[in-house]
């Protein structure tokens, strides 16, 4: 994709920043600054301008020395006197320009006089009370910069989503209990679906004036634990459990545009923003404006519709084409947690789970579904007592039982068999004959090269009975990477075999990942989504899964379990 005005914009305040640190001519400074808004104002293409043979001198601000950079930076997306500097200052140096308070004149102080290079260096200086003498400083700043590096850490700290749900829906539900609220929402990465968020973005509408008495009942909630800022329409707070929340009270008429705006993300805002432009739209968190008339605002759909799309739901808004499948009219018709008909994944007490099949069933019953997968681990597992032969076969006897007893409920006989280093499968192939379905899986020599777990997998998968592949990449949020595989190899292998790969819909695993979903679904392999349950609780699990799904673009027809018993027992039957 050719280089966009904003992002030449962005290069060129890196550049003035940077110049300003050394402390170079302030004319030369500001030329590059002016030159970035120039272009950040151009209603047209800087690199269509170029292509067209139009002489950007003529523009405000740009020289001919100006011009030639841009043009570099279109040609090369790179620019030399920018290489020079990054040299010259080491990236931690120029992280420091983003603490509140800390321009490029302060930072030249703490580089070249003071030799700090980083923030942890920076924050025990303050500590140690020396930044206050320095030219420019004084206590104040100092306590400011302190300030700035602690609410950078909380803000860098996330939750994972089942975390944050578990702390929003209560103070969601006691919010609507307030008199004068009429809408509260979740905006932010949270609405969008996330399978981490920063902190929560919490949008009101009151009825009648009383914006004050809506702020109390925000710090009046009994797990609000800190108040950092409360003014008439915002506030923020941290929650006892650690979660900061954004609170912004907005008038009814530009509810819409206030939930599209917070909604973000910034970069499909910022596409939908530019989009707009040129049709000689201006979208804002108050609405759409054409001139000074506003033209849509209340409603998100208005917002859409103003500028010719459909509503894109918001597990779409990453700014990774939705916009564009918007325009054409193709967007995805997202699977919804009513379309799944069964759960392909699950565990009971004959190794780590905590219930009995009966219960398990019970319990998958009650969820709407019409069938459940039994999938204990198997022997190899020791830590989660992994069933052996003769452990498999008891269990394989109690399901085929337990069916005959059960209505509108059906077990199926599965294993999550662990696929050894060399990519053998830990149970002979007899007995996986004698099963509806094996899921395989990873748990062990994580840290094989690309290359070694890639053809692990594959040979597994290789296996006459192999059916899905469990949390394809191994991650857990916040805890362990994912391991190194070629995921486009094992897409290309599945289709040519028949298998399936999983959405693992634990909160910590959501496994795979929203782009690998939207990898997998081009390439036409079907995924399952699993709750992965180890008791009838977890079962839910699978809305987690559902979110993300949504986020890897898939439909209906993506998703394996969507397919009701019979063409399900086809599909798998077809290996
Ligand atoms: P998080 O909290 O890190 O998980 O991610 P978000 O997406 O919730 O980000 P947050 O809380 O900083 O802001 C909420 C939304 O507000 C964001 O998705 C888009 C909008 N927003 C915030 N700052 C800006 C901005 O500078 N420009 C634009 N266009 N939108 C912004
Ligand atoms: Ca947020
Ligand atoms: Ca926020």
């Amino acid at each position: 994709m050719p280089i966009q005005n904003e992002n030449i914009a962005i290069i060129f305040e890196e550049v003035a920043d940077l110049l300003e640190i050394e402390e170079a001519n302030p004319f030369r400074v500001r030329a590059y600054r002016n030159a970035a808004r120039t272009l950040r104002y151009l209603s047209r293409d800087a690199y269509k301008l170029v292509a067209a043979g139009f002489d950007l001198t003529t523009l405000p601000g740009i020289g001919k020395d100006l011009s030639g950079k841009i043009q570099q930076i279109i040609k090369t997306g790179k620019l030399d006197v920018l290489d020079r500097l990054h040299k010259d200052i080491p990236a931690s140096v120029e992280e420091l320009l983003r603490l509140p308070g800390l321009g490029p004149k302060r930072v030249h102080i703490l580089f070249h006089e003071m030799g700090i290079k980083d923030i942890t260096a920076l924050e025990s200086a303050a500590r140690k009370e020396e930044l206050r003498t320095m030219p420019g400083f004084g206590i104040k700043t100092e306590q400011r910069i302190l300030d700035a590096i602690n609410s950078k850490k909380s803000s860098e700290k996330r939750f994972l989503r089942s975390f944050a749900m578990a702390h929003a829906e209560p103070l969601l539900k006691y919010l609507k209990q307030g008199k004068n609220i009429k809408h509260v929402v979740i905006a932010g990465s949270y609405r969008r679906g996330r399978e981490s968020v920063g902190d929560l973005d919490i949008l009101i509408t009151i009825s009648g004036s009383s914006s004050s008495s809506v702020m109390q009942r925000v710090v009046d909630y009994e797990e609000t634990d800190k108040v950092i800022s409360i003014g008439s329409t915002r506030a923020t707070v941290i929650l006892g459990c650690g979660l900061q929340v954004d609170i912004r009270i907005l008038a009814e008429q530009n509810f819409g545009a206030g939930l599209h705006y917070f909604t973000g993300s910034k970069t499909h805002n910022i596409q939908l923003r530019k989009l707009a432009q040129r049709q000689g739209l201006k979208i804002n968190e108050y609405g759409v404006f054409l001139g000074n008339k506003r033209i849509a605002g209340k409603t998100e759909e208005s917002i859409f519709r103003s500028v010719g799309m459909p509503y894109i739901p918001p597990q779409l808004r990453e700014g990774s084409g939705e916009n564009e499948a918007a325009r054409n009219n193709q967007l995805p018709d997202l699977i919804d947690l009513s379309d799944i008909r069964g759960d392909l994944h699950s565990h009971t007490i004959a190794t780590d789970g905590q219930a009995s099949l009966k219960d398990m069933a019970l319990a998958a019953k009650k969820q709407g579904l019409q069938y459940l997968a039994i999938t204990d681990h198997s022997k190899h597992l020791t830590i989660a007592h992994g069933l052996g032969t003769d452990a498999l076969l008891k269990q394989i006897d109690e399901i085929d039982k337990l069916n005959e007893e059960l209505e509108s409920i059906k077990l199926l006989k599965g294993i999550e068999v662990d696929i050894l280093e060399d990519g053998k499968l830990d149970l002979p192939d007899a007995l996986l004959a004698k099963l509806d379905l094996v899921v395989g899986a990873i748990h062990s020599h994580f840290n094989l090269s690309r290359e070694k777990q890639t053809k692990r997998i594959i040979r597994a998968m290789s296996n006459d009975y192999f059916s899905i592949l469990a949390h394809p990449f191994g991650r857990l949020l916040f805890e362990r990477e994912a391991y190194d595989i070629d995921l486009e190899k094992i897409l290309d292998k599945a289709n040519e075999l028949g298998c399936f790969l999983e959405l693992n819909s634990q909160p910590k695993r959501l496994d795979l990942a929203d782009n690998y979903c939207r990898l997998a679904k081009n390439k036409g392999v079907l995924i399952s989504i699993n709750s992965d349950a180890h008791s009838q609780d977890d079962l839910k699990n699978m809305m987690f899964g559902i979110e993300q799904a949504k986020r890897g673009w898939l439909e209906k027809g993506d998703v394996l379990n969507t397919r009701p018993l019979k063409q399900l027992e086809k599909l798998l039957r077809k290996k």
